[in-house]
């Protein structure tokens, strides 16, 4: 098993607490993702994931696939 990193990510576009599930569900089914926290207030995403299986553009383009504005900071 490779060293899993953790990115936080800023979002917008969340309007209610059903996005933040919506996103924690969904980046956790993506190959790769340990875990993932949402918060909805601050529109923060922590996101752990192995860098060796999926990289963090494409867990962004998950996000934005969903119809929310992400980066990493
Ligand atoms: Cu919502």
């Amino acid at each position: 098993m490779s060293e899993m990193t953790t990115t936080k990510l800023a979002t917008t576009g969340m309007h209610c607490g059903s996005c933040a599930m919506l996103i924690d569900m969904t980046l956790g089914d993506v190959e790769g993702v340990s875990d993932v926290s949402t918060d909805y207030g601050t529109g923060m995403v922590e996101v752990t994931y192995d860098p060796s299986v999926v990289n963090i553009d494409e867990i962004i383009a998950a996000v934005r696939a969903m119809g929310y504005e992400a980066e990493a900071v």
